[in-house]
């Protein structure tokens, strides 16, 4: 298929882009990172969202180069702001799939792109689904361990949805929860939501997980997830994804 060529060429044209989606300490305001988000700069579609490309990256295993490639260049980024932005020391956030987790060589990809960035493994976070510690065999669990101990922390993205499995989160520590955003968006105007988010941030602290709610659009929530003590949001309320450049100048502004 086109989309396919095409994406194969995407890394050497030099076509991938990271957005960076600001993380907000919800006690503070403060920035406490971002999560980076893949762009493909398509010469004839334009911007277009991993939701259109990802699918295909998967099942080709194009994901692979893909996901790779925004580890490296999140870390480089990272690093760059943290030289220019000592005070802050912004942390990043990279999601990588079920098929990248399946690779054996992936802890060797992380800790590489962190050690030619010349950034401290503490800033990095990785952001996982349900789905890749449901496919996972040993190999992914010994990645798992290997990059805990270098002090990486791990997110469970999109907590509640899909084949969520309460054992997955007793079997795989994992250091974050993100509450899934379709339970922040509907938790001011549906009760049942609200217990929901409850129920998740009940759960994400009998674990001793920290937890980020995703999503947030409105002052409402911001207002009721500070009530509920949850550390940490995202959303469209504080920003939108940002090009590397106005996230830059977000961090200038906070300097
Ligand atoms: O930014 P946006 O809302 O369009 O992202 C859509 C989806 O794509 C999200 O579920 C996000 O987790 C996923 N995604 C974004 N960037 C990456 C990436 O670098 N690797 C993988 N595997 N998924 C990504
Ligand atoms: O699967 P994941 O949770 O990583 O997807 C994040 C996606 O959600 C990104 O594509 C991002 O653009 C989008 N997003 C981020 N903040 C908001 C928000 O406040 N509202 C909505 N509707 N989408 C958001
Ligand atoms: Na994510
Ligand atoms: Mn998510």
């Amino acid at each position: 298929l086109r989309l396919e060529t095409d994406l194969r060429r995407a890394v050497e044209r030099d076509e991938l882009a990271l957005y960076y989606q600001p993380l907000v300490n919800l006690a503070s305001g403060e920035i406490d990172g971002f999560e980076a988000l893949l762009r493909w700069r398509h010469p004839e579609r334009g911007l277009m969202s991993p939701a259109e490309f990802i699918p295909v990256a998967e099942d080709t295993g194009l994901i692979v180069p893909l996901g790779n490639w925004a580890l490296r260049e999140a870390c480089r980024q990272l690093s760059a702001w943290q030289v220019q932005f000592p005070a802050l020391r912004p942390k990043v956030s990279v999601n990588v799939s079920a098929v990248q987790f399946a690779q054996p060589d992936l802890a060797d990809v992380v800790l590489q792109a962190l050690a030619s960035a010349h950034l401290e493994a503490r800033y990095l976070k990785l952001e996982i689904t349900e789905s890749v510690l449901m496919d996972s065999g040993d190999a992914a669990m010994q990645t798992l361990d290997r990059l805990q101990d270098q002090q990486i922390k791990f997110l469970m993205d999109d907590f509640g949805t899909g084949y969520s499995s309460l054992s997955y989160l007793h079997r795989f520590p994992l250091d974050i929860l993100k509450i899934d955003a379709s339970f922040v968006q509907k938790m001011e105007k549906e009760a049942k939501h609200d217990e929901i988010v409850q129920a998740i941030v009940a759960l994400a602290r009998s674990l001793n997980m920290e937890i980020v709610a995703e999503g947030m659009e409105t002052l409402g929530t911001l207002a009721r997830l500070r009530e509920l003590k949850v550390g940490f949001g995202q959303g469209y309320l504080f920003s939108q994804p940002l090009d590397a450049e106005a996230a830059g100048r977000l961090l200038a502004s906070r300097r």
